[in-house]
């Protein structure tokens, strides 16, 4: 791919990034306008993504305050940038449509391979052993000699930090990259600061009042809370993962008629137990609860219209009866 003179050619780009779009996505989507514009300065870059993260947003106000990502339909383009994904589905059912024209279409990204992507586009950076696309977007800066600026290095770095959980999933690559960035003047300390945010007030409190209700279950080695709340029960299962807990089951009754439950589990018990949340604990409990459940095996939910109580006692049978199936022996030794 010559992403130098498919850039200079055109000079309406639509440079779009996936649905609730998260900064690695919304930084790699500034960068690479910034880029365009350095080897196009003539043309306009429209930026678009359905729906921004909070966390997105302050990240803009921090290092490009007055950009924008827009959420409008019916913007013309002459060239499809997609960032941070590799798929129609991914852009959310507004802008599905926009990539239609595989020769005009560029992905840049680092999920799994997908399929789609050849399909869809003539030309593609797709490096899935990168744990960023902020970090693929430095090489392209350094590939096509184009100069990286504060703001641009602030972006990128913000970027890494975020899809690598502060380098959590990091390699020698992905740390020179972002010594790289520091040394075009990424400032670390206000990346760092750019991506924390705490909770709404209302979220804080529903997370440490389902704390205060929780009931502990200790089944084998694991331990299981279940709570109940009216809201945020998807973070206070997170919550509750982060205070100790193996599983986390959280129903709440927002209304009369209407029963939602939550959950969440560690890897190392998923791995561990083989039991999937959404199979074998959520699908069940949807019949209980008169509705659906489903999910992955790490987070699942469910969602009906009664018996609230009866599904919390029943997600620990369930759970006991696997657990103590599977291993029994080894807990009884
Ligand atoms: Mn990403």
């Amino acid at each position: 791919m010559n992403l130098r003179f498919l850039l200079s050619e055109s000079s309406k780009p639509l440079i779009l990034g996936h649905q609730n779009a998260d900064p690695d996505a919304v930084c790699a989507m500034m960068a690479f306008a910034r880029m365009y514009r350095i080897i196009n300065p003539e043309g306009t870059p429209t930026l678009i993504a359905d729906d921004l993260s909070r966390l997105s947003n302050q990240v803009i106000d921090t290092f490009v305050p007055g950009e924008s990502i827009l959420e409008k339909e019916g913007i013309e383009g002459d060239l499809v940038i997609l960032l941070d994904t590799n798929s129609v589905f991914q852009l959310g059912p507004k802008f599905q449509k926009i990539p239609q024209n595989p020769s005009r279409t560029i992905v840049i990204d680092h999920h799994e391979i997908n399929p789609e992507t050849e399909v869809l586009s003539d030309h593609r950076v797709v490096r899935s052993d990168r744990s960023s696309t902020c970090e693929i977007m430095v090489d392209l800066f350094d590939q096509y000699e184009i100069p990286i600026d504060p703001t641009t290095a602030n972006l990128l770095l913000t970027g890494i930090i975020f899809d690598t959980r502060r380098f959590y999933f990091a390699d020698i690559m992905t740390l020179q990259t972002a010594i790289k960035l520091i040394e075009h003047g990424a400032d670390y300390e206000r990346c760092i600061k750019a991506l924390l945010m705490r909770p709404d007030r209302s979220e804080r409190i529903a997370r440490l009042k389902a704390a205060g209700r929780g009931k502990i279950h200790q089944i084998g080695n694991w331990i299981i809370v279940t709570s109940k709340i009216g809201a945020f029960e998807a973070s206070v299962c997170r919550a509750l993962l982060d205070m100790g807990a193996d599983v986390a089951i959280v129903g709440g009754s927002p209304s009369k008629d209407v029963v939602r439950i939550s959950s969440r589990s560690t890897r190392e018990f998923s791995t561990a137990t083989a039991i999937n949340l959404g199979k074998d604990v959520m699908e069940p409990l949807g019949n209980i609860i008169g509705g659906e459940g489903g999910g992955h095996a790490n987070a699942a939910g469910a969602n009906g219209t009664k018996g609230l109580d009866e599904a919390i006692v029943k997600s620990i049978e369930l759970i006991s009866r696997i657990v103590e199936k599977e291993h029994g022996s080894a807990y009884e030794s």
